[in-house]
């Protein structure tokens, strides 16, 4: 199969300083060449010949100045550096050349049409790191680090992002795996030669390493996972409550713009609305839901239903009450339904004049964190949201890193830990070693699957698509 030279424009759509086309492949270098004029004169023709020679000669990642001519119409596209990167010392291990124009989107569309029409083919989304990962530049989790550092919308993502980039995941688990492959090692070489190592395999030492090392740590990751992958993705907050209450007018006052519609009619929400804002460096998503309550408008109970499933996916509830009325039944009942979520009760309204102010927080409630606000007059949202903050940091354990496994990653990790679960109860029911070894290599697989190294092309193909085009 011959490889293919893609192009791309690398930087974001819109005019600005600098744009770059970046070309990677066999023919990188070849087809820059036949676009790149260094010394040009306007008066004279481009000196090609002369240039010919030179190009292949560039020292890598060393900047040339030069202009991008399209040498059929002699028409000038820009003045360009350009700069080239040999295989393997580049971003995908290929040859790779990058041109720095003028970052107007119609001359470096105009320079990306004339490098298709020399022979290189438009990169996909996420082609060029693809490359950099089926050569071997970089393992899976770090392909996966590049678009999480892409779109990192806070400093903390942005440091687990890093942590993975650098390879720091990919060696907890490939330890993990050196390891299993020494258990597996042991228990083929009994299976091979059942004479000589038979007896030598102490199968309560296998055990407890099983039990006492890989387990545990296995599971760590997996709950570093359950307990920190908000900082990558973001907090979800869901703010709930009975109708009319102001959970729109918080959510608005939250985000800082008139995100939801709010008027003085219950049941104005019927779809959810979500938003996000930063505090303290931690990503929150928020979403502001429709009014719980029983309903007789069918758009409004689909919206209610929506609403629940928000609920049970969200990691902190913001429950808003009107502390100008008592607090109702449908309060306390669906409070109940919610016993096991992370909840602050947000008393919204406490600009009413103090007459007015009915609500007594219930006996039961006690004991939740509880904040008054007036989202109407945007007072104590400052400190709602430094409450959010403190939630989610209490909730966060001491990082000693900033290593944490996304969502495919715990996949992976749980299918380790069942695998290996089987093979600590297979060795203790004294099965055989065959079946134990079956197990172990399961183990492995999901190892593999982490970092890329047995992976299906649908997988692959999911990971990459989540790129943009030019990465
Ligand atoms: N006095 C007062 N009224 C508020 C406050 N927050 C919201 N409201 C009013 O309450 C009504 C319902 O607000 P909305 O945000 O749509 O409530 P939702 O149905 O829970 O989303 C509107 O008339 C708001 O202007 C507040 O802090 N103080
Ligand atoms: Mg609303």
């Amino acid at each position: 199969m011959t490889i293919s030279t893609i192009a791309a424009i690398s930087t974001p759509q819109g005019s600005g300083g600098i744009g770059i086309v970046k070309i990677s492949g066999p023919k990188a270098i070849d087809i820059a060449q036949s676009v790149f004029v260094r010394g040009f004169s306007p008066s004279g023709a481009p000196q090609n010949h002369a240039v010919e020679k030179e190009i292949h000669e560039f020292e890598s990642r060393r900047l040339v100045y030069g202009h991008i001519v399209d040498s059929e119409s002699r028409q000038v596209l820009d003045e360009v550096l350009l700069a080239v990167m040999r295989a393997p010392h580049s971003y995908t291990a290929e040859d790779v050349v990058e041109i720095q124009a003028h970052a107007s989107p119609l001359i470096l569309k105009s320079i990306l049409s004339l490098l298709l029409k020399r022979g290189a083919v438009l990169a996909e989304p996420g082609e060029f790191t693809k490359r950099a990962f089926l050569n071997g530049r970089m393992d899976l989790t770090q392909a996966e680090a590049v678009i999480d550092m892409i779109n990192a919308r806070s400093s903390k993502a942005a440091d687990m992002a890093f942590a993975h980039l650098s390879g720091g995941f990919a060696e907890i688990i490939k330890s993990l795996r050196s390891e299993i492959l020494t258990l597996l090692s042991s228990i083929e070489a009994a299976i091979d030669f059942p004479d000589d190592v038979g007896e030598d395999i102490e199968i309560e030492k296998f055990v407890a390493s099983i039990e006492e090392e890989m387990l545990p740590r296995i599971s760590a990751l997996i709950s570093r996972h359950d307990d920190v992958n908000f900082l990558r993705e973001g907090l979800k907050a869901v703010i709930v409550g009975g109708p009319n209450v102001g959970k729109s007018s918080l959510l608005n006052r939250l985000v800082n713009r008139e995100r939801a519609i709010v008027t003085e009619f219950p049941g104005t929400t019927r779809d959810f609305i979500e938003d996000s804002f930063i505090t303290r460096g931690i990503p929150i998503i928020v979403t502001d839901t429709a009014g719980i309550h029983e309903s007789p408008d069918p758009v409004e109970r689909v919206g209610i239903e929506k609403a629940w499933e928000y609920m049970s996916r969200a990691d902190i509830l913001l429950y808003t009450v009107d502390a100008g009325k008592p607090v109702s039944a449908n309060d306390l009942s669906l409070f109940r339904q919610l016993s096991d979520k992370k909840i602050i009760l947000v008393i919204n309204k406490t600009d009413l004049p103090q007459e007015k102010i009915l609500f007594l927080v219930p006996e039961e409630w006690r004991d939740i964190p509880k904040i008054e606000i007036s989202a109407l007059y945007n007072r104590g949202i400052d400190e709602l949201k430094n409450f959010i903050a403190n939630l989610a940091v209490d909730a966060t354990p001491q990082m000693e890193n900033a290593i944490v496994p996304n969502v495919r990653h715990k996949t992976a990790l749980e299918k380790a830990r069942s695998a290996l679960s089987a093979v600590l109860s297979g060795s203790r029911a004294g099965v055989s070693f065959e079946l134990i070894s079956m197990d172990l290599h399961s183990v492995i697989d999901a190892f593999s699957e982490i970092t890329g190294e047995s992976i299906g092309a649908d997988v692959l193909d999911e990971i990459f698509n989540r790129f943009c085009i030019g990465k």
